[in-house]
C-alpha cells in the first residue's frame, strides 16, 4: 500500500486542508490496525483488582485518614443511595426538591466525588468544558476557573455540593454494599455492608459506576515486581510526591513505566516525563490527540449567561457532539469542531437532504480527512519520527474516546521519554524487575497502571455484590448475558430498584447531562410512589421484553460500526456479540431522543410498562 501524499499544513489550524479521494487505501490501513489488536483483546485479557487477595493492595484507598469510625447501624429508610459521585450527590439533591428526606447515600469512597475522589493523578482534569460538565452551576452560583478545570477543583465542588444541599447529613462513607434481598413481606430491601451496617429501604437506585472497579493488564508477574507499581486511580504520592497539579519531586532519580495510554494516560504522561528520571510508555492503541485550548472562565462573559442558560447548553452540547444534523451550537470545542465538520462534507455531497449514500460516504471521508489532518498535528510537534509514527491513530474518530492535550504529544520530544508499541508484540509479562517486551526487559522503579476500570464484566462483577430479587431471583443470573431493563431503570422481579448509568440508556459524550436526566426521572418515580402510596413498582415482562428488542435493535445498527472498530470499551473490546458490556447496550442515537422519551413519558404521568401494587 503507497500511502496517500502529504502536503504541507498548519499544524495549528482545525480545518483539514487535505481531501481525500482513495478511501480504499484507508479502510485497508485501518482494517489492517484493528486486526493487529484482535487477537489480544476482550474483556477477559484484564485483571480484576479484587477487594480481597492477590491484587486488594491496588484497591487500597489512598486518600481517607483512616479507617470509617461510624459504628454499625440499623435504619429503615424510604430510600438508599448505593454510591456518592455525580449520581448519588443529584439524586440526593433531587430527592430533597421533591420533599423525600429519609435517606442515605452509601460509597466506598470516604467522601463524595465518586470518580473525582479516587482519580487525583497528576494533570488529571474534565475532557469536556466544565461549563456543561458540572452539575447545579446555576443553582449554586458556581464559576469554574478554567474551561477544563482541574479534577482537584471538581472533587472540591463534590464536596461543596455536598454543604449546600445538606447531604453529609444522608451520607455513610468507607462503606461497601456485601448483599441486598427483597422481602416481599415488608415490600422493602434488605440491604447489608461490610461495616456491619442494615438498612431496610423501600427503594434502592444503584449506580455500578463505570469507572468504580480499576483493572490491571492480563499480565502475569504482576505481583512478583520488586519495586513500587499502583494503579492512576489509586496514585501515591507518598512515592511520587507532589500532587495532581504535579511537582513529582520524589520521581528525580526514578525509571518509570506507564502502561496505558487512554484518557488517563494522556493527562499523567506529561507530568511523569516532566519529573521523572526516565519514563518508558507502553501503548496498545494510540489515543487521538486534538488540541486542549483550556483557558481560565471569562467572567463577564459567564455571569452574563441568561437564566437557563446550563441545561440549554448541555442540551445544545448533546446534540451537536452526537447529531450531524445542526450547526447550530453554543459549546466550541473539539467535539464538536469536529461533529461540524462532518456536517459540512454532509452538506457538500448531498446538500440539507443527502441521500444515505452521500451521508454514509461524506462521513467516512471527512472522517479520514479530520485524522489526516491530527497525523499532520502529531509529525509538526513530534520531533523523531520514530515516535511520531507510533503516536498516529489509524482508526475512526468516536472508535475510541478522542483525547484533548496540548502537553502530551510534546512530551515524547524529551530525550528521557520512550513510547514501546505493544500492539504487534504484547507486553509477556511483569518480572521482579519490570516489563519485558519481546526478548527486551525495561527495568524500572515504578509501574503506573493507566488501564482503565471494568466496563466489559458482568453487572455484579462490577457492582461488587449479588441481589437476591422476588422469590430468590438472583441479578447474576438475570444480568449474567447483560442487562435487561425497561428504559434502563427498573427490572422484572427486582421491585422498587432502579438501575442508574449505561444501562441499556444511550450513548453521551457528557456522562454528567445523563445522570441529570437520570436522577431527575427516578425521583419522579420515587415520590409519585410515596404521594400515591405505591407498594411496589417493577416492569411489566412485556414492557422489559420491548425495551430490550430496541436495544437488540440498536445493537444491530451498530454492528458495522463496531466491526470495523479498532477493539476498545465502545466496542465490548471488539466482542460484539458479548452483550455484558453496559456501554454498548444502550440507544445508538444522540442523548436528547432518550431523554425527550423520558419526558414525554413522565408527561403521561400513568406510569406505562410498569406493574404496581398499593
Ligand atoms: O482507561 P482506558 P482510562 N498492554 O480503558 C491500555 C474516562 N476518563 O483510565 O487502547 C498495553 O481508556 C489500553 O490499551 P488499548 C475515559 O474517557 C475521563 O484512560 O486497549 N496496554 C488503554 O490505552 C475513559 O472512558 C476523563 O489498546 C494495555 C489503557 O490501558 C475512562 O475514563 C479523564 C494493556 C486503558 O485506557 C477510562 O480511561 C480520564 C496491555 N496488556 C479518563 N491493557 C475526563 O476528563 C490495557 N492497556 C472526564
Amino acid at each position: 500500500m503507497t500511502a496517500p501524499e502529504k502536503t504541507a499544513r498548519d499544524p495549528h489550524l482545525w480545518v483539514p486542508q487535505r481531501k481525500v479521494e482513495d478511501l480504499e487505501w484507508f479502510r485497508e490501513k485501518y482494517a489492517a490496525e484493528r486486526d493487529k489488536r484482535l487477537p489480544n483483546t476482550g474483556a477477559d485479557t484484564f485483571q480484576a483488582i479484587d477487594f480481597e487477595g492477590k491484587f486488594a493492595s491496588f484497591d487500597a484507598d489512598p486518600h481517607a485518614t483512616g479507617p470509617r469510625t461510624a459504628p454499625p447501624m440499623t435504619a429503615d429508610l424510604d430510600m438508599l443511595v448505593i454510591g456518592a459521585g455525580f449520581m448519588g450527590i443529584s439524586v440526593g439533591v433531587e430527592l430533597k426538591k421533591a420533599g423525600v428526606t429519609d435517606f442515605k447515600i452509601l460509597d466506598v469512597a470516604a467522601d463524595f466525588g465518586g470518580t473525582w475522589y479516587w482519580n487525583r493523578y497528576p494533570g488529571v482534569r474534565c475532557d469536556v468544558e466544565s461549563y456543561v460538565y458540572l452539575p447545579f452551576l446555576e443553582e449554586t452560583g458556581y464559576v469554574p476557573t478554567e474551561r477544563y478545570t482541574r479534577g482537584s477543583e471538581i472533587f472540591a465542588y463534590c464536596q461543596s455540593l455536598g454543604e449546600q444541599f445538606g447531604l453529609y447529613d444522608h451520607a455513610l462513607f468507607q462503606t461497601r454494599v456485601t448483599d441486598m434481598e427483597w422481602d416481599e413481606d415488608t415490600a422493602r430491601w434488605t440491604v447489608r455492608t461490610d461495616g456491619g451496617d442494615v438498612f431496610r429501604a423501600r427503594f434502592v437506585s444503584t449506580q455500578s459506576g463505570q469507572f468504580s472497579r480499576p483493572q490491571l493488564p492480563g499480565l502475569p508477574g504482576v505481583e512478583k515486581f520488586t519495586g513500587h507499581s499502583f494503579h492512576t486511580s489509586r496514585w501515591d504520592y507518598e512515592y511520587t510526591g507532589g500532587d495532581s497539579a504535579g511537582n513529582l519531586d520524589k520521581l528525580h532519580d526514578k525509571r518509570v513505566a506507564v502502561i496505558g495510554t487512554g484518557a488517563t494516560g494522556v493527562q499523567a504522561i506529561p507530568q511523569l516525563a516532566e519529573f521523572a528520571k526516565s519514563v518508558v510508555v507502553f501503548q496498545r492503541t494510540p489515543t487521538q490527540i486534538a488540541p486542549r485550548e483550556n483557558a481560565p472562565t471569562d467572567i463577564e462573559w459567564f455571569t452574563s449567561l441568561p437564566e437557563g442558560w446550563h441545561g440549554v447548553r448541555r442540551a445544545s452540547f448533546d446534540k451537536c457532539a452526537m447529531d450531524r444534523a445542526t450547526a447550530d451550537c453554543d459549546v466550541d470545542d473539539g467535539w464538536i469542531k469536529f461533529a461540524k465538520y462532518q456536517l459540512g462534507a454532509i452538506y457538500e455531497a448531498g446538500g440539507v437532504e443527502p441521500t444515505v449514500e452521500q451521508f454514509m460516504d461524506a462521513m467516512e471521508r471527512s472522517d479520514y480527512e479530520w485524522n489526516e489532518m491530527l497525523r499532520d498535528r502529531v509529525d509538526s510537534i513530534v520531533t523523531d519520527p520514530a515516535k511520531a509514527e507510533k503516536l498516529k491513530t489509524y482508526y475512526r474518530t468516536m472508535c475510541k474516546r478522542p483525547g484533548f492535550s496540548d502537553d502530551f504529544l510534546p512530551a515524547f520530544n524529551k530525550e528521557s521519554v520512550d513510547i514501546v508499541d505493544t500492539a504487534t508484540t504484547p507486553i509477556e509479562r511483569i518480572t521482579e524487575n519490570g516489563v519485558v517486551v519481546g526478548d527486551r526487559e525495561y527495568e524500572v522503579d515504578l509501574i503506573v497502571y493507566a488501564t482503565g476500570f471494568q466496563m466489559g464484566r458482568t453487572w455484579t462483577d462490577k457492582a461488587g455484590y449479588d441481589v437476591a430479587g422476588r422469590s430468590g431471583n438472583r441479578l447474576s443470573k438475570k444480568f449474567a448475558d447483560g442487562v435487561s431493563t425497561y428504559h434502563g431503570f427498573l427490572s422484572e422481579n427486582f421491585p422498587n430498584l432502579f438501575f442508574l448509568g449505561f444501562t441499556q440508556s444511550t450513548q453521551v459524550s457528557n456522562i454528567a447531562n445523563l445522570i441529570d436526566h437520570q436522577a431527575r426521572h427516578m425521583v419522579y418515580m420515587v415520590a409519585k410512589c410515596i404521594a400515591e402510596g405505591i407498594r411496589t413498582i417493577e416492569p411489566t415482562p412485556e414492557a422489559e421484553a420491548g425495551w430490550n428488542q430496541t436495544i437488540l435493535e440498536h445493537a444491530e445498527m451498530r454492528r458495522d460500526w463496531n466491526t470495523s472498530c479498532t477493539p476498545g470499551q465502545y466496542n465490548n473490546e471488539g466482542r460484539i456479540d458479548d452483550k455484558r458490556s453496559t456501554l454498548v447496550g444502550g440507544l445508538y442515537g444522540p442523548g436528547y431522543e432518550y431523554f425527550d422519551l423520558l419526558r414525554k413519558w413522565r408527561e403521561d404521568d400513568q406510569f406505562h410498562g410498569i406493574a404496581v401494587t398499593h
